[in-house]
Protein backbone atom coordinates (compact mmCIF):
# COMPACT_ATOMS: atom_id res chain seq x y z
CA UNK A 1 0.00 0.00 0.00
CA UNK A 2 2.99 2.21 0.97
CA UNK A 3 3.59 3.12 -2.98
CA UNK A 4 0.67 3.89 -4.00
CA UNK A 5 -0.44 6.76 -1.50
CA UNK A 6 0.96 10.11 -1.05
CA UNK A 7 1.96 12.34 1.16
CA UNK A 8 2.28 16.26 1.81
CA UNK A 9 -1.49 16.61 1.46
CA UNK A 10 -1.34 19.97 3.73
CA UNK A 11 -0.61 22.00 0.84
CA UNK A 12 -2.87 20.56 -1.20
CA UNK A 13 -5.54 21.08 1.39
CA UNK A 14 -5.32 24.67 1.19
CA UNK A 15 -4.77 25.18 -2.53
CA UNK A 16 -7.47 23.27 -3.43
CA UNK A 17 -9.71 24.79 -1.02
CA UNK A 18 -8.17 28.62 -0.15
CA UNK A 19 -10.24 31.85 -1.07
CA UNK A 20 -8.85 35.10 -2.39
CA UNK A 21 -8.72 35.96 1.30
CA UNK A 22 -6.46 33.18 2.01
CA UNK A 23 -9.22 31.13 4.15
CA UNK A 24 -10.23 28.20 3.50
CA UNK A 25 -13.51 27.14 3.07
CA UNK A 26 -14.70 25.12 5.99
CA UNK A 27 -18.30 24.28 5.34
CA UNK A 28 -20.35 22.40 7.71
CA UNK A 29 -21.79 19.00 6.99
CA UNK A 30 -26.00 18.29 7.82
CA UNK A 31 -24.42 16.41 10.84
CA UNK A 32 -23.82 19.77 12.04
CA UNK A 33 -19.76 18.88 12.36
CA UNK A 34 -16.93 20.60 9.38
CA UNK A 35 -17.03 18.47 6.53
CA UNK A 36 -13.56 17.92 6.99
CA UNK A 37 -14.47 16.04 10.66
CA UNK A 38 -16.94 14.02 8.78
CA UNK A 39 -14.38 13.23 5.85
CA UNK A 40 -11.98 12.22 8.36
CA UNK A 41 -14.26 9.91 9.98
CA UNK A 42 -15.42 8.53 6.65
CA UNK A 43 -11.48 7.75 5.41
CA UNK A 44 -10.91 6.13 8.96
CA UNK A 45 -13.74 3.40 8.16
CA UNK A 46 -12.52 2.91 4.30
CA UNK A 47 -9.20 2.16 5.84
CA UNK A 48 -10.28 -0.82 7.99
CA UNK A 49 -8.82 -3.97 6.44
CA UNK A 50 -6.29 -2.31 3.93
CA UNK A 51 -4.24 -0.57 6.43
CA UNK A 52 -4.33 1.09 10.15
CA UNK A 53 -2.60 4.19 11.39
CA UNK A 54 0.07 3.66 14.02
CA UNK A 55 -0.20 6.33 16.93
CA UNK A 56 1.97 7.26 19.27
CA UNK A 57 1.29 9.38 22.35
CA UNK A 58 3.06 12.80 23.29
CA UNK A 59 4.82 11.88 20.00
CA UNK A 60 6.46 15.30 19.12
CA UNK A 61 6.57 16.50 22.17
CA UNK A 62 8.96 15.31 24.34
CA UNK A 63 10.87 11.40 24.14
CA UNK A 64 13.77 9.40 25.94
CA UNK A 65 16.62 11.98 26.47
CA UNK A 66 14.50 14.94 25.49
CA UNK A 67 11.54 17.49 26.05
CA UNK A 68 10.60 20.19 23.95
CA UNK A 69 12.48 19.82 20.92
CA UNK A 70 11.09 21.13 17.71
CA UNK A 71 10.29 18.37 14.85
CA UNK A 72 11.53 15.41 16.72
CA UNK A 73 9.91 12.47 17.68
CA UNK A 74 11.40 9.26 18.74
CA UNK A 75 9.30 7.38 16.49
CA UNK A 76 10.80 9.44 13.09
CA UNK A 77 14.09 9.01 14.44
CA UNK A 78 13.78 5.39 14.38
CA UNK A 79 11.94 4.78 10.90
CA UNK A 80 12.20 8.33 9.06
CA UNK A 81 8.35 9.02 9.52
CA UNK A 82 5.80 10.68 11.99
CA UNK A 83 3.31 8.35 13.37
CA UNK A 84 -0.28 8.58 11.38
CA UNK A 85 -1.80 9.28 14.33
CA UNK A 86 -0.56 11.53 17.21
CA UNK A 87 -2.91 11.62 20.76
CA UNK A 88 -2.30 14.26 23.49
CA UNK A 89 -3.69 14.33 27.07
CA UNK A 90 -6.04 17.48 28.27
CA UNK A 91 -5.86 16.64 32.01
CA UNK A 92 -5.13 19.94 33.96
CA UNK A 93 -6.87 21.76 31.20
CA UNK A 94 -9.89 21.92 32.81
CA UNK A 95 -8.04 23.46 36.58
CA UNK A 96 -7.36 26.57 33.79
CA UNK A 97 -2.94 25.19 34.02
CA UNK A 98 -1.22 26.15 31.49
CA UNK A 99 0.75 22.83 31.75
CA UNK A 100 -0.91 19.20 30.81
CA UNK A 101 -0.81 16.91 34.13
CA UNK A 102 2.23 15.49 32.43
CA UNK A 103 3.74 18.60 31.61
CA UNK A 104 3.26 19.63 28.20
CA UNK A 105 2.02 23.42 27.41
CA UNK A 106 -1.68 23.23 26.07
CA UNK A 107 -0.10 25.66 24.06
CA UNK A 108 2.26 23.14 22.86
CA UNK A 109 -0.70 20.62 22.00
CA UNK A 110 -2.60 22.85 20.10
CA UNK A 111 0.35 23.62 17.60
CA UNK A 112 1.47 20.05 17.22
CA UNK A 113 -2.05 19.16 16.91
CA UNK A 114 -2.27 22.07 13.90
CA UNK A 115 1.57 20.87 12.66
CA UNK A 116 -0.05 16.87 12.66
CA UNK A 117 -3.03 17.98 10.56
CA UNK A 118 -0.88 20.49 8.88
CA UNK A 119 1.55 16.88 7.76
CA UNK A 120 -1.90 15.10 6.35
CA UNK A 121 -1.77 13.06 9.62
CA UNK A 122 -4.74 12.29 12.19
CA UNK A 123 -4.76 14.02 16.20
CA UNK A 124 -6.74 12.32 19.35
CA UNK A 125 -7.15 13.49 22.96
CA UNK A 126 -7.67 11.45 26.16
CA UNK A 127 -8.50 13.04 29.23
CA UNK A 128 -7.08 12.26 32.92
CA UNK A 129 -9.37 14.94 34.40
CA UNK A 130 -9.05 15.63 38.01
CA UNK A 131 -11.88 14.49 40.37
CA UNK A 132 -13.89 17.18 40.64
CA UNK A 133 -15.17 16.65 43.87
CA UNK A 134 -12.37 15.22 46.17
CA UNK A 135 -10.20 17.48 44.43
CA UNK A 136 -7.11 14.18 44.12
CA UNK A 137 -6.10 12.97 40.51
CA UNK A 138 -8.11 11.47 37.75
CA UNK A 139 -7.32 7.85 39.67
CA UNK A 140 -8.72 9.08 43.17
CA UNK A 141 -11.49 6.75 43.43
CA UNK A 142 -12.42 7.55 47.56
CA UNK A 143 -15.44 8.31 46.52
CA UNK A 144 -17.89 6.53 44.82
CA UNK A 145 -20.79 10.04 44.36
CA UNK A 146 -17.97 11.84 42.21
CA UNK A 147 -20.06 11.29 38.76
CA UNK A 148 -23.27 11.55 40.51
CA UNK A 149 -22.28 15.38 42.26
CA UNK A 150 -21.50 16.13 37.99
CA UNK A 151 -24.76 15.72 37.10
CA UNK A 152 -27.55 17.59 36.58
CA UNK A 153 -28.66 18.33 40.23
CA UNK A 154 -25.14 17.28 41.68
CA UNK A 155 -23.11 19.69 43.80
CA UNK A 156 -20.73 19.81 41.33
CA UNK A 157 -22.59 20.36 38.59
CA UNK A 158 -22.03 24.27 37.94
CA UNK A 159 -18.54 23.93 38.41
CA UNK A 160 -18.24 20.65 36.16
CA UNK A 161 -19.91 22.77 33.21
CA UNK A 162 -16.91 25.27 33.72
CA UNK A 163 -14.96 22.52 32.99
CA UNK A 164 -16.31 21.36 30.10
CA UNK A 165 -16.24 24.90 28.64
CA UNK A 166 -12.41 24.74 28.86
CA UNK A 167 -12.08 22.41 26.74
CA UNK A 168 -14.78 23.52 24.55
CA UNK A 169 -13.19 26.67 24.17
CA UNK A 170 -9.36 24.09 23.56
CA UNK A 171 -11.51 22.52 20.87
CA UNK A 172 -12.60 26.00 19.47
CA UNK A 173 -9.14 27.25 19.05
CA UNK A 174 -7.18 24.14 17.23
CA UNK A 175 -7.59 26.40 14.05
CA UNK A 176 -5.10 26.58 11.36
CA UNK A 177 -3.75 30.17 9.42
CA UNK A 178 -5.70 29.17 6.33
CA UNK A 179 -9.05 29.18 9.18
CA UNK A 180 -9.70 25.28 8.86
CA UNK A 181 -10.85 23.68 12.56
CA UNK A 182 -8.76 20.38 13.03
CA UNK A 183 -10.68 17.79 13.60
CA UNK A 184 -9.56 15.59 16.71
CA UNK A 185 -11.13 12.12 17.79
CA UNK A 186 -11.58 13.11 21.69
CA UNK A 187 -11.71 9.69 23.99
CA UNK A 188 -13.19 10.96 27.49
CA UNK A 189 -14.10 8.59 30.03
CA UNK A 190 -11.81 5.42 28.98
CA UNK A 191 -11.28 2.58 30.67
CA UNK A 192 -14.35 2.58 32.29
CA UNK A 193 -14.82 -1.30 33.03
CA UNK A 194 -12.07 -1.06 35.63
CA UNK A 195 -12.43 0.99 38.70
CA UNK A 196 -9.13 3.27 38.95
CA UNK A 197 -10.43 5.97 37.60
CA UNK A 198 -13.28 8.44 39.24
CA UNK A 199 -16.11 7.32 36.38
CA UNK A 200 -15.20 3.75 36.56
CA UNK A 201 -17.25 0.16 36.99
CA UNK A 202 -18.48 0.94 40.70
CA UNK A 203 -17.95 4.67 40.93
CA UNK A 204 -20.87 5.47 39.23
CA UNK A 205 -24.45 3.34 37.84
CA UNK A 206 -24.63 2.28 34.25
CA UNK A 207 -27.17 5.28 33.58
CA UNK A 208 -24.97 7.80 35.29
CA UNK A 209 -22.07 7.13 32.87
CA UNK A 210 -24.38 7.15 30.11
CA UNK A 211 -25.03 10.87 31.30
CA UNK A 212 -21.91 11.58 32.19
CA UNK A 213 -21.44 11.19 28.41
CA UNK A 214 -24.14 13.24 27.40
CA UNK A 215 -23.57 16.06 29.18
CA UNK A 216 -20.29 16.01 27.78
CA UNK A 217 -21.31 16.38 24.34
CA UNK A 218 -23.83 17.93 24.55
CA UNK A 219 -22.44 21.01 26.16
CA UNK A 220 -19.50 21.08 23.68
CA UNK A 221 -21.88 21.09 21.02
CA UNK A 222 -23.54 23.83 23.10
CA UNK A 223 -20.31 25.81 22.50
CA UNK A 224 -20.26 25.87 19.26
CA UNK A 225 -17.57 22.73 18.93
CA UNK A 226 -17.79 21.20 15.28
CA UNK A 227 -14.66 19.24 14.59
CA UNK A 228 -14.92 16.59 17.19
CA UNK A 229 -15.38 12.47 16.72
CA UNK A 230 -15.39 10.56 19.99
CA UNK A 231 -14.42 7.29 20.72
CA UNK A 232 -15.49 5.10 23.49
CA UNK A 233 -12.99 3.21 24.72
CA UNK A 234 -13.52 0.48 27.92
CA UNK A 235 -10.51 -2.03 28.61
CA UNK A 236 -10.20 -5.49 28.38
CA UNK A 237 -12.84 -6.56 31.46
CA UNK A 238 -15.28 -7.30 28.64
CA UNK A 239 -13.25 -10.81 27.14
CA UNK A 240 -15.17 -10.61 23.95
CA UNK A 241 -18.56 -10.40 25.70
CA UNK A 242 -20.60 -7.81 23.46
CA UNK A 243 -22.98 -7.42 26.16
CA UNK A 244 -20.62 -6.15 28.28
CA UNK A 245 -18.86 -3.81 25.88
CA UNK A 246 -22.54 -2.18 25.34
CA UNK A 247 -23.37 -1.94 28.73
CA UNK A 248 -22.33 1.66 29.15
CA UNK A 249 -22.23 2.53 25.18
CA UNK A 250 -23.42 6.39 25.33
CA UNK A 251 -25.37 5.55 21.73
CA UNK A 252 -24.92 5.43 18.14
CA UNK A 253 -25.70 9.14 18.10
CA UNK A 254 -22.67 9.48 20.09
CA UNK A 255 -19.58 7.67 19.24
CA UNK A 256 -18.18 7.23 15.90
CA UNK A 257 -15.19 4.65 17.18
CA UNK A 258 -14.87 1.78 18.76
CA UNK A 259 -11.97 0.32 20.90
CA UNK A 260 -10.57 -1.07 23.45
CA UNK A 261 -7.26 -0.18 25.68
CA UNK A 262 -5.38 -3.98 26.19
CA UNK A 263 -1.15 -4.09 26.99
CA UNK A 264 0.74 -6.42 27.09
CA UNK A 265 2.66 -7.18 30.46
CA UNK A 266 4.82 -9.70 31.91
CA UNK A 267 8.30 -11.68 32.22
CA UNK A 268 9.50 -11.47 28.05
CA UNK A 269 11.65 -14.64 28.35
CA UNK A 270 8.36 -16.54 28.89
CA UNK A 271 6.48 -17.48 26.08
CA UNK A 272 3.09 -17.28 27.80
CA UNK A 273 3.72 -13.30 28.15
CA UNK A 274 3.38 -13.39 24.44
CA UNK A 275 0.54 -15.67 24.18
CA UNK A 276 -1.75 -14.08 26.74
CA UNK A 277 -1.40 -10.93 25.30
CA UNK A 278 -1.95 -12.01 21.65
CA UNK A 279 -5.36 -13.43 23.03
CA UNK A 280 -6.37 -11.00 24.64
CA UNK A 281 -5.64 -8.66 21.91
CA UNK A 282 -7.69 -10.89 19.18
CA UNK A 283 -10.36 -11.41 21.54
CA UNK A 284 -10.78 -7.67 21.85
CA UNK A 285 -10.93 -6.86 18.22
CA UNK A 286 -12.95 -9.45 17.44
CA UNK A 287 -15.81 -8.48 19.64
CA UNK A 288 -14.80 -4.49 18.70
CA UNK A 289 -14.46 -4.86 14.79
CA UNK A 290 -18.02 -7.19 14.80
CA UNK A 291 -19.70 -4.35 16.88
CA UNK A 292 -18.33 -1.45 14.72
CA UNK A 293 -18.96 -3.01 11.86
CA UNK A 294 -22.92 -3.87 12.70
CA UNK A 295 -23.23 -0.22 14.13
CA UNK A 296 -21.70 1.70 11.57
CA UNK A 297 -18.20 2.80 13.35
CA UNK A 298 -14.56 3.01 12.98
CA UNK A 299 -13.14 0.20 15.49
CA UNK A 300 -9.68 1.01 16.88
CA UNK A 301 -6.88 -0.50 18.95
CA UNK A 302 -6.91 2.88 21.48
CA UNK A 303 -4.19 1.95 23.41
CA UNK A 304 -1.76 -0.60 23.85
CA UNK A 305 2.04 -1.43 24.39
CA UNK A 306 4.48 -3.34 26.48
CA UNK A 307 6.25 -1.06 28.77
CA UNK A 308 9.86 -0.94 27.67
CA UNK A 309 9.25 -3.19 24.92
CA UNK A 310 12.41 -5.73 26.57
CA UNK A 311 11.59 -7.86 23.26
CA UNK A 312 13.78 -7.47 20.63
CA UNK A 313 10.71 -8.65 17.86
CA UNK A 314 7.81 -7.92 19.66
CA UNK A 315 6.56 -5.80 16.85
CA UNK A 316 6.44 -7.98 13.90
CA UNK A 317 6.22 -11.43 15.97
CA UNK A 318 3.36 -10.40 18.19
CA UNK A 319 1.87 -7.51 17.87
CA UNK A 320 1.31 -7.47 13.74
CA UNK A 321 0.01 -10.81 13.40
CA UNK A 322 -2.59 -9.85 15.32
CA UNK A 323 -3.66 -6.76 14.06
CA UNK A 324 -3.03 -7.94 10.19
CA UNK A 325 -6.43 -9.85 10.87
CA UNK A 326 -8.65 -7.53 11.68
CA UNK A 327 -10.27 -4.74 9.97
CA UNK A 328 -9.02 -2.02 12.46
CA UNK A 329 -8.67 1.74 11.55
CA UNK A 330 -5.74 2.36 14.35
CA UNK A 331 -3.58 1.37 16.92
CA UNK A 332 -2.01 3.23 19.97
CA UNK A 333 1.18 2.99 21.76
CA UNK A 334 1.23 4.99 25.13
CA UNK A 335 3.99 7.36 25.68
CA UNK A 336 8.06 8.05 25.93
CA UNK A 337 7.98 9.28 29.25
CA UNK A 338 10.94 11.71 29.95
CA UNK A 339 10.77 11.96 33.54
CA UNK A 340 9.69 8.08 34.07
CA UNK A 341 12.18 5.74 33.74
CA UNK A 342 11.52 2.28 31.79
CA UNK A 343 7.94 4.20 31.01
CA UNK A 344 8.29 3.99 27.52
CA UNK A 345 5.94 2.24 24.84
CA UNK A 346 8.13 3.43 21.25
CA UNK A 347 11.25 2.93 20.55
CA UNK A 348 14.36 5.21 20.52
CA UNK A 349 17.47 4.86 18.89
CA UNK A 350 19.78 2.47 20.12
CA UNK A 351 16.33 0.52 22.10
CA UNK A 352 16.76 -3.26 21.39
CA UNK A 353 13.51 -3.15 19.15
CA UNK A 354 14.30 -0.47 16.95
CA UNK A 355 14.96 -2.61 13.91
CA UNK A 356 11.90 -4.57 13.99
CA UNK A 357 10.28 -1.34 14.74
CA UNK A 358 11.15 -0.28 10.94
CA UNK A 359 10.07 -3.83 9.59
CA UNK A 360 6.64 -3.21 11.40
CA UNK A 361 7.19 0.67 9.80
CA UNK A 362 7.49 -1.30 6.38
CA UNK A 363 4.63 -3.82 6.86
CA UNK A 364 2.09 -2.84 3.97
CA UNK A 365 -0.79 -2.79 6.38
CA UNK A 366 1.21 -0.22 8.99
CA UNK A 367 0.46 3.24 7.95
CA UNK A 368 2.53 6.30 9.23
CA UNK A 369 2.14 10.65 8.25
CA UNK A 370 3.97 10.54 4.64
CA UNK A 371 1.46 7.21 4.00
CA UNK A 372 -1.89 8.96 4.72
CA UNK A 373 -3.72 9.76 1.40
CA UNK A 374 -5.76 12.88 2.65
CA UNK A 375 -7.48 12.04 5.60
CA UNK A 376 -9.66 15.32 5.19
CA UNK A 377 -10.96 15.43 1.85
CA UNK A 378 -13.88 13.91 0.60
CA UNK A 379 -12.85 10.54 -1.81
CA UNK A 380 -14.84 10.77 -5.25
C1 LIG B 1 -0.32 6.95 32.67
C2 LIG B 1 1.15 7.14 32.93
C3 LIG B 1 1.30 8.39 33.78
C4 LIG B 1 0.65 9.58 33.08
C5 LIG B 1 -0.78 9.26 32.71
C6 LIG B 1 -1.46 10.35 31.92
O1 LIG B 1 -0.54 5.79 31.92
O2 LIG B 1 1.84 7.32 31.71
O3 LIG B 1 2.68 8.64 34.01
O4 LIG B 1 0.68 10.72 33.91
O5 LIG B 1 -0.82 8.07 31.97
O6 LIG B 1 -0.77 10.64 30.74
Amino acid sequence: MKSLLVGGMAMLLCITSCKDNGKAEDPLASSGRTQRTENLLTNLKAYAGKGYLFGHHDDTVYGIGWFGDEDRSDVKTVCGDYPGLITFDLGHLELGDTLNLDSVPFSRIRKETIKQYERGGMISYSWHLDNPLTGGNAWDVSDSTVVESVLKGGAQHEKFLGWLDKVADFMNSLETPYGVKVPVLFRPWHEHTGSWFWWGQNLCTTQQYKDLWALTEDRLKEKGVTNVLYAYSPGTECKGDAEKYLERYPGDDRIDLMGFDCYCSGDPTDSITSIAYQEKLATGLKLVCGLAKEHGKAAAVTETGYEGIPMENWWTTVLAPVLNQYPLSYVQVWRNAFNKAGHFYAPYPGQISTEDFVKFYNDDKTLFAKDLNALYLKKE
